[in-house]
């Protein structure tokens, strides 16, 4: 904490000093992006509550939004830039710390060209509007191929997929969940990570809702999940194989007449192609590779088809493994096939109000989405969505040649923990020439960086999400102000993002980010509408940074609304329930909704062959606990306490096969040797299947030269450290993090 004589507090935030005051403000913690109420004092954060006012939450929070409160006091919170010299860190102010970027950056791209500055952008980048809105600029300035993020340790599947059906990466239908009657949950956990790829607040009270008049909720999962545990049926399954589980189900409904997609049967192509290419995987052949009984297989697909309100939903479980692109498309096309896609009680799109592609150019028909434009420089792995695969990172950094990559940019992620075999990249990012991370901790990634630029507290900046109304179980529009103001010197994210484009472009009067940001802005709104440009510009009056871009984005939005309007009504505006969009929302080139693209046909193929192939007799799976959020949370003390979380789960069968005992500690390896075992606690459990362990990722606390006081006193074991650099799902590059062979015992 810091007294009130800190300089770094003398600004002062618009509250008066002993009256409470409950500001509202949307959580960037997570997808669910619950409306909470910061109770505060004076500069003090009281409490944090959710807002029962809010239109998308209703008061809905779980225990990291109250952690809040930690997150903005925690002492180990960077707050003042960090240059390291001679191997030290030492504290900075803002105009020392960009003239050691100037120093160093510019004569690199200079000697080795633009592809040598590397990018990585994490998962809190989707939370912030400035990030989110700025980062664009910075790759722009830097102009460089080498770009990687989180996307592909998490959904790129998911994005190729709704690229491929319906012309835009970020069209991803979710379940209406406030209308449907069956609801199948594949690899996803959203009672504890809060949903996915789905904006859906307070899941179990929705799921319980649908329960209680009269549907079901189905899980599929190798564990019995905190979601499963709320379901009226849970099956296991082996991990990875729930492409072979949804082909399954395909073949059944093509074998048994039970195709009929309603009111999307005229716009859809490729179902003769698509039934040819189902034909090996029957339900029985593909029971005995999944751990799935035939006749589960078959009833499952019988009840989608013949419950008028039906959905399936797939997140992370299904991304993450080497059929990940083919398995959220089986999702889609079963959805598509039992005519559930875009009807009520099936799954929606939605139609948000600002920054949403599929709401932009000519209804129905667009450009579609490409991949392969490039691939990286050493596995050759191909671009999509305008990056290479995150795994790829190492390799780039390590080997030599045109085009390595010898600088770095890290935004607000931590891949030393959060992507597979974090050793080799840590030692990988020991050797860049030049690293620079914007973080608000000093943690097992930025400690390689030369600067770390520190980002404002999520309570001292203003907020309003740009991808997840895409994806909310309902349409709404909310913005929330900065609770406090950002203390003196600090300056809001996309300011720094502005300053470090300029550096890399060489642009003169590179110190002042608002003339900067009025340049640019002045720039697009010409070059995007012409003669209607001067009339923007007007509109946007006396707006800067991200709001004007903000109210830009509103005003072109399909419900023509502005800053002003949403900024007016906390809590946020209710925009309705969703609505049909086919064929609007299309931006296929053809117009046309392609059920059998040829990659996935291919990749099916391949698929077909691997139905057979023999299982590894244990793998390792992952595990989220409400009170982790990845790797970077673990410092705060609400969540810290109470018993260790990172243990190993393992099946009582399996504990007797390898010798182990609950409470005992196990040694974790891999088959192949590499790298140092981890050392793990055991828990017994009939939760998860036969042949599985289980173990939560983001862990691993211990590296040397980390600030992070409280998460090294229960650093816990590092489950990446045994996953593979080199698996991926290669029509995606999404990484293989499920079903990932290791061997046990007891230490
Ligand atoms: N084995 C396994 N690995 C996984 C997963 C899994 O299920 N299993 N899940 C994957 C998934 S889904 C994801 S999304 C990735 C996440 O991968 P990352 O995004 O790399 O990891 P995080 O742990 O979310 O790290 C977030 C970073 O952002 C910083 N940060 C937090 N708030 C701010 C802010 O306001 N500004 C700035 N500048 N920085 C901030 C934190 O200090 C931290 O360094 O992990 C993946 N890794
Ligand atoms: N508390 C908490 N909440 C979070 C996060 C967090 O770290 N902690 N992270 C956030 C992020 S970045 C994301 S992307 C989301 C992810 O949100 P979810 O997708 O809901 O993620 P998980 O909770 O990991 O659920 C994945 C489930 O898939 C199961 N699974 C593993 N392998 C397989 C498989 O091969 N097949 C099937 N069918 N199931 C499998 C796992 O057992 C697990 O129950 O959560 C977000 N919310
Ligand atoms: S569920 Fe997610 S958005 Fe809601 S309070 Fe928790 S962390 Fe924040
Ligand atoms: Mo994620």
């Amino acid at each position: 904490m810091h007294h009130a004589g800190d300089p770094l507090r003398t600004a002062r935030g618009p509250m008066s000093e002993t009256t409470l005051q409950t500001p509202y403000r949307i959580c960037p913690l997570c997808e669910a992006c619950c409306g909470l109420e910061i109770q505060t004092q004076g500069h003090e954060v009281v409490q944090v509550r959710g807002s029962a006012a809010d239109v998308l939450s209703r008061g809905y929070l779980c225990p990291k939004g109250v952690a809040l409160k930690d997150l903005h006091d925690d002492p180990d919170r960077l707050r003042r830039p960090l240059i390291k010299r001679d191997g030290v860190f030492h504290e900075a102010n803002w105009d020392e710390a960009f003239a050691e970027i100037e120093r160093r950056l510019p004569p690199l791209m200079a000697q080795y060209g633009r592809n040598t500055v590397g990018v990585v952008a994490g998962n809190p980048t989707s939370h912030k509007l400035g990030l989110m809105l700025y980062y664009p600029r910075l790759l722009k300035a830097l102009g460089t191929r080498n770009i990687f993020s989180a996307a592909t340790l998490d959904q790129m599947p998911r994005h190729v997929v709704s690229g491929l059906l319906y012309g835009h990466w970020m069209s991803v239908p979710v379940p209406d969940i406030a209308r449907t009657d069956w609801l199948l949950v594949l690899g996803a956990n959203p009672v504890a990570s809060n949903g996915s790829m789905w904006t859906v607040p307070d899941f179990r009270g929705k799921a319980r809702a649908m329960q209680a008049r009269g549907g079901r909720l189905i899980v599929i999962d190798p564990r019995r999940s905190e979601t499963a545990a709320l379901a009226d049926e849970h099956h296991f399954i082996r991990p990875g194989s729930d492409a072979f589980l949804l082909a399954g189900m395909l073949h059944h409904l093509f074998a048994k007449g039970l195709v009929s997609s309603g009111a999307v049967s005229a716009l859809i192509d490729g179902l003769d192609p698509l039934r040819e290419a189902v034909a090996p995987f029957s339900p029985a052949r593909v029971s005995r590779r999944c751990g799935v009984p035939a006749e589960t297989i078959e009833r499952l697909a019988s009840e989608l088809a013949s419950t008028p309100r039906a959905a399936l939903y797939g997140r992370i479980g299904t991304c993450t493994q080497r059929f990940g692109t083919l398995a959220t498309w089986l999702i889609d096309v079963l959805n598509i096939l039992t005519g559930h896609l875009d009807q009520p009680g099936g799954t929606m799109f939605a139609k948000a109000a600002a920054f949403a592609a599929n709401t932009h150019g000519k209804p129905g028909q667009g450009r579609g989405v490409v991949t392969g434009r490039f691939a990286s420089r050493v596995s050759q792995a191909p671009e999509v969505m305008g990056e290479v695969p995150i795994t790829c990172l190492a390799e780039e950094i390590e080997t030599p040649g045109e085009d390595q990559v010898r600088a770095l940019f890290t935004l607000a992620t931590n891949p030393v923990l959060s992507s597979p075999n974090g050793a080799r990249l840590a030692q990988a990012l020991g050797g860049l020439n030049f690293m620079v991370s914007l973080d608000i901790y000093l943690n097992e990634t930025t400690r390689h960086a030369d600067v770390i630029l520190p980002g404002p507290s999520p309570l001292e900046d203003l907020h309003y999400d740009v991808p997840y109304p895409q994806m909310s179980w309902m349409n709404h529009a909310r913005f929330s102000e900065a609770v406090f103001e950002r203390a003196t010197g600090q300056p809001a994210e996309w300011e720094t993002l502005l300053r470090l484009a300029a550096i890399a472009q060489g642009t003169k009067g590179r110190q002042d980010a608002q003339l900067l940001d009025d340049h640019l802005f002045v720039e697009d709104v010409r070059r995007q509408f012409g003669d209607e440009a001067s009339a923007i510009l007007q509109a946007s009056g006396g707006l800067r940074g991200p709001e004007r871009l903000l109210d830009l984005a509103l005003r072109q939005g399909p419900y023509g609304l502005n800053l002003a309007q949403v900024r007016a009504t906390p809590g946020g505006l209710d925009l309705g329930p969703l609505m049909p969009r086919l064929p609007e929302l299309l931006r296929t080139p053809t117009g046309r909704l392609d059920l059998a693209p040829p990659v996935l046909l291919a990749d099916l193929g391949l698929a077909a062959q691997a139905v057979e192939e023999s299982v590894p007799s244990l793998v390792i799976i992952g595990r989220r606990d409400v009170r982790s959020n990845n790797s970077w949370m673990h410092n705060l003390p609400t969540l810290a306490k109470g018993p260790m979380r990172c243990t190993l789960l393992v099946h009582p069968a399996d504990a007797s096969r390898f010798s182990l005992v609950n409470g005992g500690t196990a040694r974790l390896r891999r088959p192949d040797g590499r790298g140092e075992p981890l050392m793990v606690e055991v828990r017994l459990s009939d939760e998860v299947m036969p042949g599985v362990v289980s173990l939560p990722h983001g862990w691993g606390h211990d590296l040397a030269g980390t600030r992070l006081r409280l998460a090294e006193l229960h650093p816990g074991a590092n489950l990446n450290a045994l996953l593979d650099d080199d698996a991926r799902d290669p029509l995606s590059g999404n990484a293989v993090l499920s079903g990932v062979e290791v061997l046990v015992e007891p230490a």
